[in-house]
C-alpha cells in the first residue's frame, strides 16, 4: 500500500469531504508499516475495501413545526464495516452533520468497536435536524418521521444505532417506540435505551468515565494519578458531565467547561454541586452554559474554546477539530502532561504532530472514548439474554475493556525510545482484527 495514492484516489472520488479523508489520512499514516507485512492483504485490495463504505443510505425527512410548517431535513445512515459484528454507531443531530462528517465517525467506529473486543461493526447516522430550541413535540415529531425511513434498514444483527451529539435518552426513546410500533417486535435495536425498557446501567456515564479510567491507565505508565490534578474539559452534554463527575470522584479539580457559545473558567473548580446545576440546567431545561457563570460570578468567555486556561490535563469533550495547532501549543506552554479524548477527532493533524513532538500522553479518541460503545455493547448482550446487571457488574466490564485497550496500544504503539504512540497503537490493534475477519470472509 501507498497510503499517500489511495488517500490521493479517495479524494478525487468523494470531493468536498475533508473530515472523511482527515480521519482516513490519520489511520493509513500509521498502519502502512504493519500493512506491507501482509502482501495478502493488497493482492486482496483490502485497504480501499476498508476504506470506502458498504453502504450509504440518505433520505428526506418531513417533520411538522409547532406553527404548522412542513420542514425538511436530511437523514443519513452510513454502514461502514461489519467483518467484526453488526453495524453499531450513534446517530448525531446537529446542524453541521454531512456526508463527510457521519462517514469520518463511521470509519473512526469501525477501528473503535473492535478495539472494545465486543463483536460489533462500525457505522454512524444523523440528520441536520437541531433539537437547539425545539419543544419536546417537535423532537419527538422529527424522531419519528426519521425512524419512518430509517427502521428498514436498521435490525438487532443488523445495524444497531445508539447516541451522539444531540441524541441522547430523550431522542433514543422516541426513536425506540417509533422502531417497536413499526416492526410490531420489542428487541434490542437501539442502545442507550432508558432503564425501564432494555437501557443498561452506566450508559449513560460509559464515554466519560470510561474516558478517565483511560487517562488514570496513561499516567500509571508514568506514575502518576489524578490527585490535584487541573483539568480542562470542554463540552457540557453527556460525555463531558460524566467526565467531570469522575474526575471529582478521583480528587481531580476541573476548571473548565463550554457549548457552542462560548466557555466557563472557574478557579475554584467545578465542585460536585455545581456539576448537579450543570446537569440540571443542560438536560432538564437545555440552558447555556453562560447562565452557570452568571450563577456563580465566573469568567465567561463567548466565541471561544477553554485551550488558553492554564491546566495539567485536557479532556475535549465537544466536536471534531476543537483543537488546532495554535491551541495545542498553548496547552503545552502552560505545561499540559496529557490529552485525553472524549470527543470524536477532537484534535487537528497538526494539534496532533505538536503534542507528539513534546512527547506528552496522548489519547485519540478511538481508544479513550471507547467506553460509550462498549457499554452499549454490553446493552446488546443483557438485552439477547433479557437479563440486567447490576451497575458494579456493568462498571467492572467497563474498567477490564478500557483497561484492555490501553494495553493494545501499548502493546502496538510503543516506539523505539519507550514513548507510546496511542495514535499508531490504537489504529494498528484495531485495523488487524478487522483486516483479519475480512480475510477470512473472502472477497464480498
Ligand atoms: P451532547 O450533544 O450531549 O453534547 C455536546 C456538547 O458539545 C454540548 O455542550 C454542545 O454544545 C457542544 N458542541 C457540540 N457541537 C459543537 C460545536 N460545533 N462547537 C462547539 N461546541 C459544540 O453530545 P455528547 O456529549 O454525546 O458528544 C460529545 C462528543 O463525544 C462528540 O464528539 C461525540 O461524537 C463524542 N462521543 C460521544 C459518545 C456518546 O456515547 N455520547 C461516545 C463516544 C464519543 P451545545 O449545547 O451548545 O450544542
Ligand atoms: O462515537 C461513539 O462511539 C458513540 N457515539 C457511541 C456509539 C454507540 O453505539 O454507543
Amino acid at each position: 500500500m501507498n497510503a499517500q495514492k489511495v488517500l490521493a484516489d479517495l479524494q478525487r472520488r468523494f470531493p468536498n469531504e475533508p473530515e472523511y479523508h482527515q480521519a482516513v489520512e490519520e489511520v493509513l499514516s500509521t498502519i502502512e508499516e504493519e500493512y506491507n507485512k501482509h502482501p495478502e492483504f493488497d493482492k486482496a485490495n483490502l485497504i480501499e475495501r476498508l476504506c470506502i463504505p458498504d453502504r450509504v443510505f440518505q433520505f428526506r425527512v418531513n417533520w411538522m413545526d409547532d406553527a404548522g410548517n412542513i420542514r425538511t431535513n436530511m437523514g443519513y445512515r452510513i454502514q461502514h464495516n461489519n467483518a467484526i459484528g453488526p453495524y453499531k454507531g450513534g446517530l448525531r443531530f446537529h446542524a453541521s452533520v454531512n456526508l463527510s462528517i457521519l462517514k469520518f465517525l463511521a470509519f473512526e467506529q469501525t477501528f473503535k468497536n473492535s478495539l472494545t473486543t465486543l463483536p460489533m461493526g462500525g457505522a454512524k447516522g444523523g440528520s441536520d435536524f437541531s433539537p437547539r430550541g425545539k419543544s419536546n413535540a417537535e423532537v419527538m415529531r422529527f424522531c419519528q418521521s426519521f425512524m419512518l425511513e430509517l427502521w428498514r434498514h436498521i435490525g438487532p444483527d443488523t445495524d444497531v444505532p445508539a447516541g451522539d451529539i444531540g441524541v441522547g435518552g430523550r431522542e433514543i426513546g422516541y426513536l425506540f417506540g417509533t422502531y417497536k410500533k413499526l416492526t410490531h417486535e420489542f428487541s434490542g435495536i437501539l442502545t442507550g435505551k432508558g432503564l425501564e425498557y432494555g437501557g443498561s446501567l452506566i450508559r449513560p456515564e460509559a464515554t466519560g468515565y470510561g474516558n478517565i479510567y483511560f487517562l488514570t491507565e496513561m499516567l500509571k505508565t508514568k506514575g502518576m494519578d489524578l490527585k490535584g490534578k487541573t483539568c480542562l474539559v470542554s463540552g457540557s452534554g453527556n460525555v463531558a458531565q460524566y467526565t467531570m463527575e469522575k474526575v471529582l470522584e478521583l480528587g481531580g479539580k476541573v476548571v473548565t467547561c463550554s457549548d457552542s457559545d462560548g466557555y466557563i473558567y472557574d478557579p475554584d473548580g467545578i465542585d460536585r454541586e455545581k456539576l448537579d446545576y450543570i446537569m440540571e440546567l443542560k438536560n432538564l431545561y437545555r440552558g447555556r452554559i453562560r447562565e452557570y457563570a452568571e450563577k456563580y460570578g465566573c469568567k465567561y468567555v463567548a466565541g471561544a474554546r477553554p485551550w488558553g486556561e492554564k491546566g495539567d490535563i485536557a479532556l475535549p469533550s465537544a466536536t471534531q477539530n476543537e483543537i488546532d495547532e495554535y491551541d495545542a501549543k498553548k496547552l503545552i506552554a502552560n505545561g499540559v502532561i496529557a490529552v485525553s479524548e472524549g470527543a470524536n477527532m477532537p484534535s487537528t493533524p497538526e494539534a496532533i504532530r505538536v503534542f507528539q513532538q513534546a512527547k506528552i500522553l496522548y489519547a485519540p479518541g478511538k481508544a479513550a472514548n471507547a467506553g460509550g460503545v462498549s457499554v452499549s455493547g454490553l446493552e446488546m448482550t443483557q438485552n439477547s439474554i433479557r437479563l440486567s446487571w447490576t451497575a458494579q457488574e456493568v462498571d467492572e466490564k467497563l474498567k477490564g475493556i478500557m483497561k484492555s485497550i490501553h494495553e493494545a496500544c501499548v502493546k502496538y504503539g510503543t516506539e523505539a525510545d519507550g514513548y507510546v504512540n496511542y495514535v499508531k497503537g490504537a489504529n494498528v490493534a484495531g485495523f488487524m482484527k478487522v483486516a483479519k475477519a475480512m480475510m477470512a470472509q473472502g472477497t464480498i
